[in-house]
Order: structure tokens, then C-alpha cells, then sequence
């Protein structure tokens, strides 16, 4: 029999097959152009919308005095807020950003807003962007990090920046939306966490949630930046509204540099001390996180996950972190592919690699020397995080073994010898994959087909796939026999959404055990059609892990780095869909070497953004990412029925800090010890020139 089910594949996204949000047709909808502040500070002292209002084909003008009355996103609260923080729909009074917008025109088409826009007359006395004030702060306290920091035969210290990052989704931000005839509205929006945007959107309007239906289209990609409500599409609903008609926004990619949250930012800090034998005795850290004018509901986790992960897998017991938000007169920040635990993995493993310097210890033996035997977990740490799984010293013995390490340091040692600039990095790194619950309903049709409504969304991930293999294995039917749907809460039960390395896990394990009660009733002789709806708890989170070498040499002549090898080794837990891991694996490796190597979101003193187009900033493209060598180590969790854990951000928190470490292992020789990201040729190059020429070309 036919479904209509067409199983997406993720080149189906990249062909352009699949239906973005602007791909949607909404007939009649007003589209929606914004008029953004051009300075980081300052009081708006005319703002005149008269002569855009006559303009043709121009449904209305709208003024931050127009969306005033609205309620406040609600902020995740990792780290106690100081203060409320404002949330403008459209600015009022002042602006706290280039690009925030302040008015929004609504026309007929894109030109006639866009020119209606032009109309408008704005005036911003601009006011020079104050320092970065303290928001919210946390501690982590453990032990006498003092005194073992006295007793400590070796103290090593290190430093990582981060610069601001462009998620750069495939398409940009956008929603449409529609009102019904019955007194709701139907939200398309290009989200990875649909039912987030539902609660939201009914907090915001002072709606109920009833009332507001939303669907996620093909996503094609989010990593975080589409986790939160944006005041541009709060906007568009609002309006729709309103005025009782449909309306769309889709964002340029320009927008987006201006106004999308940017991910990492963070800056830390730290020193590792340690005993003769390379033993760790105390960590201590300060890490500084810059959030923007406002801020998403994601606002505080990275800031929260860098602390609270930092110590890693080791031992050790005396730690002393702090971790600080700061509010900045620039772009938003929020979570990206990894949030916090990219900047948590950099800091903690250029600390074990100047430890290994430090002591002479080889750095896989160092880590070795640290690491919690395989029985010692379940385990907490000194954060209190419990890392539930995992055989840490097991995968490092993989990855020396599958790299051929030794033979590698002999040949790179013979290479150093002949004049080249080779080195190799190692990175451990965590990946814990969220808490709490999500839900499924499967339906065991009478004709023997299976149709499960996730409450997970999805952004390009083979969801569908993974989930008709769980289904599939537990009702010992074929996958082929299972139709999977998630991202609209109408038809769906609710979900938490898309974000921390969570879905396969948590919301993997709701189908799961909805399809054993489903196998249970009908070993009990239940007749078809049958139907069970799960919501899952998790009883903590699965901390899935890596560790990746990275082989790098830089020509001494430009300092441009290449990447000659990357072994990785993951412990994803039970693999539900191998093909989808090492997918995952390649992707967060890709985004993961564009930080370490070449992505930055600049701004001037000024607070204005000059790196606002694909023109200024650089991603990788496939023939900057290399090929790697993959491989697995399952130890299944038992914080879930799968025994999965999560690898969606996996190459994006080990990549960085490995090729920072290999980087500075190739330049070594020359007396580098320090380098921050990104690592383009320039920095490279200069970081080798004698120290003439070099403070020469600075
Ligand atoms: S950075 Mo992810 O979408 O939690």
C-alpha cells in the first residue's frame, strides 16, 4: 500500500527538495520588512512613520509604543539573573544594538515594504557603547583548591577566547503565519523546538496556548540559534493578529549576522595543578560570557555547561570555578553546537597538554594517569555532575591504537628533524545530552503499519530514520512499516524540542517504550488498531564522549595550517543508526575545525558589525574538511531504556581543542606556547616570524 510517506534524506535538504519555511504558500500574506537601529547605543529622538504609511501597497507601520503592552520571553535561569532584562518586540526610548529592529513595515511585497521602510524618518542621538556590565553570575565550589595549588609540585596555566560565532543555518530565520477563522493562528515557523515557541508565543500575547498551533518545516539545519523566540517573529505574530491577516518574515542572511544569536563568545581562564607524577590536585577557572542586548531563552546555558563541565572526565577533587554573564551592547548570544562544552574541552585540555610539557609525560599517558577507571562509574564530579557511563581509558587505548601514535610521533619527530612545522593534538571531551522527558504516541494501524507522532523536532538529523529503527526493532516489524512525524503540536504530543545531543536518548526512548506497551497488549491479544502514548523521564543525563587526534602542519612560509589526519574515537552508547553517527560525527567536526581554524563575528569599538555577509566571514566548505578516520565504543547508558547517548555535538566540542593542541605541538620548536582561535595563516604566520619581523607585521 502507498502512505504518502516520503522518507527524507538528508540530501533531499541540501538539494533543495525539501520545504523550508518560505517555501510554504500562504496566499494574501503581508510580508514584513524591519527598519534596525545602525548604532549600538543611544536615545531615539525622531522616529516619524507618516509618509511610509501613504506609501503604496503599505498595510501599516508599527513603533516599539504599538508592541509595548507585550510580555517578556522567559529566560532559562542556569545562573541567577541580577536584574530583569528587557525584551523589546521593537525598541523604545533607546537602542541597545546595531541591528535591533525599531519599526516594522507591512506591505503587499518585499519591495514595497523595503521602500515604504526607506520613508521613514529616524533619528538616534548615538551615544559612544558602555563597557560590558554583570548580569549573572556562579560558583562552583570543592575542597582547598588553595592549598593544594601551594603543595602542588607544577602549576600550569592557560587561557582560551572564543570569538563570537554565525550559526548560519541553510535557510535563515523565518515564520509565517496565518489567523484562522475560529480566533486562533497558524504558526509556521523554522524552529527545532515547536512546542517551546507555542508556550512562548501564548506568554507573550497573553493568548492561551490553545489558541496557537505550530508547525516546523524542514529546518535544514539550527544548531541552536532557532531554540528561541526572536522579537522579529513575535512581531510577525502579533501583527497577524492583529490586523486579521496573514503575514511572513524571512530573514536575509544579513539579518541574520545583525540580529540571530551568535554562539561561544566566552573567554576563560584557568590553572591546573599537580603533583611529580602528573597526578591532578586542584583546577581552578574564571570564565567570562558576553550576552547582548537581550536575551533568549538560551541566553545562560553556555556560560552554565563551560563551568559545570570543565573538570572533564578526571579526577579531581579541589576546584574553584566562576563563571560571569555580561551584558553587551551587540547581537544576542545563545547556544550553538556544543554550548559550553566546545569552551569547557578547550580550556581543560590545554591545561592537560601544558601538564604533560610540564611533567614530560606523554599527553595520552597524562590523561591516562587521570581518568576514572570504567567500574568507578557512575561517578560525581567535583560539580556535582554524575557522569552515569563510559570507558574512558578504554577509548584513549583505541584512539592510540587506531592513530598508530607511536609510529606517528616517530615520523613527525623525523619530519621536525628535516625542518617542518608537524605536530599532533589530543582532545578528550564530555557531551552531556540533556534531562528531563520527551513524548511519543505510536498507532498500530489494523493494515500492520505503524505511524509514530514524536514530540522531538528535527532540523536534518535522519530523525525519521533512527525512529522507525527503534520502533521497527522493538515491534519486530520492518522499518520500512513505520511512518514517523514530529514538529507540529497539533498532531504531536509536546515536546521539549531538538537541542543538547538529547533526541535519540530521551525522545528515542518514548518510542521505544511506547512500542513495548503496544507489544505487550498485543502478546496479551489486544486486536489492532492499538495506540499508547509515552512522555519518557530521564533518570539523568547520558554523557556520551570522545577523544580525537589531529595531525597538522603549518607551512613555515604563509602559516597556513593543514590538517593531514583526524582519528576520532566516540562513545555514542547503544548505536541505534551507525550512518547517522558518523554523519553527525563529520558535521560537528567541520563546524567544530571553522572555529578552531577560521570563523569570527567582528565588531569596532563602535559596537558595529564588520562582518556581516558570507563575503566577511568565513565557514569551511567540504574541501577544507578532511576525511576522518571514525570509530565507536558503545557503553550503553543506564540512564535510559536505548542505553543511547547523545553524539549530535560530539566534532564540534573535540575538534577545537585538538587543533589547537596540534597547532601548538607544530609550532613548538619555534617557542610557541600559546595560540587563540581562530588559527587563521595570518595569526600562524605571525606567530613564527622571528620576533623582529613579527612585531613588524603587527
Ligand atoms: S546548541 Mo543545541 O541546539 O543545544
Amino acid at each position: 500500500m502507498t502512505t504518502g510517506f516520503r522518507p527524507h534524506t538528508n540530501h533531499a535538504l541540501l538539494r533543495g527538495e525539501g520545504q523550508y519555511c518560505d517555501d510554504i504558500a500562504l496566499p494574501g500574506a503581508l510580508r514584513v520588512v524591519f527598519l534596525r537601529s545602525d548604532v549600538a547605543a543611544g536615545y531615539i529622538t525622531a522616529l516619524d512613520t507618516a509618509d511610509a504609511r501613504g506609501m503604496p501597497g503599505v498595510q501599516a507601520v508599527h513603533i516599539g509604543a504599538d508592541v509595548a503592552h507585550l510580555g517578556a520571553l522567559p529566560v532559562n535561569e542556569v545562573l541567577p539573573l541580577d536584574a530583569q532584562t528587557p525584551f523589546a518586540i521593537l525598541a523604545r526610548g533607546q537602542v541597545d544594538a546595531v541591528g535591533q529592529p525599531v519599526a516594522a513595515v507591512l506591505a503587499t511585497s518585499r519591495a514595497e515594504a523595503q521602500d515604504a521602510l526607506e520613508a521613514i524618518v529616524l533619528d538616534i542621538d548615538a551615544k559612544a557603547p558602555p563597557p560590558p556590565t554583570r548580569i549573572a553570575h556562579r560558583a562552583w565550589r570543592a575542597g582547598d583548591p588553595d592549598t593544594a595549588l601551594r603543595n602542588a609540585a607544577h602549576c600550569v596555566e592557560a587561557h582560551a577566547n572564543h570569538a563570537r560565532l554565525a550559526p548560519l543555518s541553510l535557510e535563515p530565520r523565518a515564520i509565517a503565519v496565518r489567523p484562522e477563522p475560529g480566533g486562533g493562528v497558524t504558526v509556521w515557523h523554522s524552529t527545532q523546538t515547536p512546542h517551546r515557541t507555542r508556550t512562548h508565543l501564548a506568554q507573550i500575547l497573553g493568548v492561551s496556548e490553545t489558541l496557537i498551533h505550530v508547525i516546523a518545516p524542514d529546518v535544514g539545519g539550527a544548531f541552536g540559534m532557532k531554540a528561541s523566540l526572536y522579537p522579529e517573529e513575535v512581531y510577525c505574530v502579533w501583527a497577524a493578529l492583529t490586523i486579521g491577516q496573514p503575514v511572513r518574515w524571512s530573514a536575509t542572511r544579513s539579518e541574520d549576522f545583525l540580529s540571530a544569536t551568535h554562539g561561544r563568545g566566552l573567554t576563560t581562564r584557568g590553572t591546573l595543578a599537580l603533583d611529580s607524577e602528573g597526578q591532578f590536585a586542584a583546577l581552578t577557572a574564571d570564565i567570562s560570557a558576553p550576552l547582548g542586548g537581550w536575551l533568549p531563552n538560551s541566553a545562560l546555558i553556555s556560560a552554565w555547561n563551560a563551568a559545570r563541565i570543565l573538570p572533564g572526565p578526571y579526577l579531581v577533587g579541589d576546584v574553584r570555578i566562576d563563571t560571569t554573564a555580561l551584558a553587551e551592547h551587540r547581537a544576542p548570544t545563545g547556544i550553538y553546537r556544543g554550548a559550553g562544552r566546545p569552551e569547557a574541552a578547550a580550556l581543560i585540555e590545554r591545561l592537560v597538554d601544558k601538564a604533560a610539557r610540564a611533567t614530560g609525560l606523554d599527553p595520552f599517558e597524562i590523561r591516562l594517569r587521570n581518568l576514572p577507571p570504567k567500574d568507578a562509574l557512575p561517578r560525581e564530579t567535583a560539580t556535582g555532575q554524575t557522569l552515569d557511563s563510559g570507558d574512558y581509558a578504554g577509548a584513549l587505548q583505541l584512539l592510540r591504537c587506531a592513530s598508530r601514535y607511536d609510529a606517528r610521533a616517530a615520523s613527525i619527530a623525523e619530519r621536525r628533524k628535516a625542518g617542518e612545522l608537524v605536530g599532533l593534538g589530543l582532545a578528550f571531551f564530555l557531551e552531556p545530552s540533556g534531562e528531563g522527558w520527551e513524548s511519543a504516541r505510536v498507532t498500530w494501524s489494523e493494515d500492520g503499519r505503524v505511524r509514530v507522532n514524536s514530540g522531538s523536532s528535527a532540523q536534518g538529523q535522519a530523525r525519521a530514520r533512527s525512529y522507525a529503527r527503534i520502533a521497527a526493532q522493538a515491534l519486530q516489524i520492518a522499518p520500512e512499516d513505520v511512518d514517523v512525524r514530529y514538529g507540529d503540536t497539533e498532531t504531536c504530543p509536546e515536546g521539549i524540542g531538538a537541542v543538547a545531543s538529547r533526541s535519540t536518548a530521551i525522545g528515542g526512548s518514548a518510542v521505544h517504550e511506547a512500542c513495548q506497551r503496544l507489544r505487550t497488549a498485543r502478546s496479551g491479544g489486544a486486536a489492532l488498531p492499538l495506540c499508547e502514548e509515552v512522555r519518557f523521564a530521564t533518570t539523568g543525563q547520558a554523557w556520551g564522549y570522545g577523544a580525537y587526534l589531529v595531525q597538522i602542519s603549518v607551512d613555515p612560509e604563509t602559516g597556513a595550517p593543514s590538517i593531514e589526519a583526524a582519528i576520532c574515537v566516540d562513545d555514542a552508547g547503544t548505536v541505534i543508526d551507525a550512518q547517522a553517527v558518523a554523519d553527525q560525527i563529520t558535521g560537528g567536526f567541520a563546524q567544530g575545525l571553522g572555529e578552531a581554524l577560521m570563523e569570527a563575528v567582528r565588531y569596532d569599538d563602535d559596537g558595529q558589525l564588520l562582518t556581516a555577509s558570507l563575503m566577511d566571514y568565513a565557514v569551511p566548505r567540504a574541501d577544507n574538511v578532511p576525511t576522518l578516520s571514525l570509530h565507536g565504543i558503545e557503553t550503553p547508558s543506564p540512564t535510559n531504556p536505548l542505553g543511547a547517548k547523545g553524539v549530535g555535538e560530539a566534532g564540534a566540542i573535540g575538534a577545537p581543542a585538538a587543533i589547537l593542541n596540534a597547532v601548538i605541538d607544530a609550532l613548538a620548536p619555534m617557542g610557541v606556547t600559546d595560540l587563540q582561535m581562530p588559527l587563521t595563516s595570518q595569526t600562524l604566520w605571525q606567530a613564527i616570524q622571528p620576533a623582529e619581523t613579527g612585531k613588524a607585521a603587527t
